[in-house]
């Protein structure tokens, strides 16, 4: 690791501060180039623990930057992993207050809820299908802490991948019951649809993205629990969303979700 626990501590409190506080700040590895990946998930980690401190319970987990689209929209190259807070969490249907983020966007994905647990390394689509209880239709709301979305991957680690909320909901499906490569995917602002996708857009197959994520928690000596909830990344390019929009996910046989914006 290249930074202090110190700095570490300082970098993880001006990252959930922006959050709470509802500022945006430069990414911080301009003030800190050499930060690598270990400091990157040990603020993550030091973010989490502050929350925890505070009551928060862990609800999941989420991959992000899983598909080309979001790669390319974000100019990076490779997938990131994040947590899952019940301050996240909003109902099927229920209106975010935009006085709470900085510049919110959504994407559309895919959420598994696992019965078994996942550990990597050596983990795969098949190990993941055998673990998944049921897949539904989700939508995260994203909202970096960093000025105009501009940072490097790294950043973006540290900033707990630009979580904020999330909704589940539509028809929970057995893994079994439905091809998660083929699946269409529409996303609706104000009823017109803004994003157009697949299942496979997101590496592939979005178990994928569990799989990796089982992987890279393996390295660290973890794995996903089970009963975990975790969000496989957006399918399509993430979608800038202000007060009055609403917004609509529908996924091929698997119903709709929905959120609007105050
Ligand atoms: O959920 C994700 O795709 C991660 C997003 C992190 C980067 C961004 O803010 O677009
Ligand atoms: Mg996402």
């Amino acid at each position: 690791m290249a930074l202090s626990p110190q700095t570490i501590a300082q970098l993880a409190e001006h990252l959930e501060t922006c959050q709470l506080e509802v500022r945006d700040t430069p990414k911080i590895t301009n003030d800190h180039p050499d930060m690598d990946w270990d400091d990157a998930y040990a603020i993550q980690d030091v973010i989490l623990q502050r929350k925890l401190a505070r009551g928060a319970r862990v609800v999941g987990l989420k991959a992000g930057l899983t598909s080309h689209a979001k790669m390319k929209q974000m100019g990076v190259t490779n997938p990131v992993f994040g947590f899952l807070v019940d301050e996240y969490v909003v109902s099927e249907g229920a209106t975010v207050n935009t006085a709470e983020l900085i510049h919110p966007k959504v994407e559309p994905e895919i959420a598994f809820v696992l019965k078994h647990a996942l550990k990597g390394p050596g983990c795969h689509i098949g190990a993941v299908l055998a673990a998944t209880d049921f897949v539904l239709p989700g939508i995260e709301v994203i909202d970096s802490r960093y000025r105009d979305f501009k940072f490097d991957l790294k950043s973006v680690v540290a900033d707990n991948t630009s979580a904020s909320r999330f909704v589940v909901g539509g028809r929970a499906m057995r893994p079994e019951d439905v091809d998660l490569r083929t699946v269409g995917i529409v996303l609706e602002k104000n009823g017109e649809p803004v994003a157009l996708g697949a299942g496979a857009a997101v590496l592939g197959h979005p178990a994928a993205a569990i799989a990796m994520l089982a992987n890279h928690l393996g390295r660290r000596g973890q794995e996903i629990p089970a009963g975990s909830l975790i969000l496989s990344g957006g399918a399509t390019e993430a979608v800038a969303v202000a007060a009055g929009d609403s917004v609509c996910l529908r996924v091929q046989g698997m119903g709709s979700v929905s959120l609007r914006f105050a």
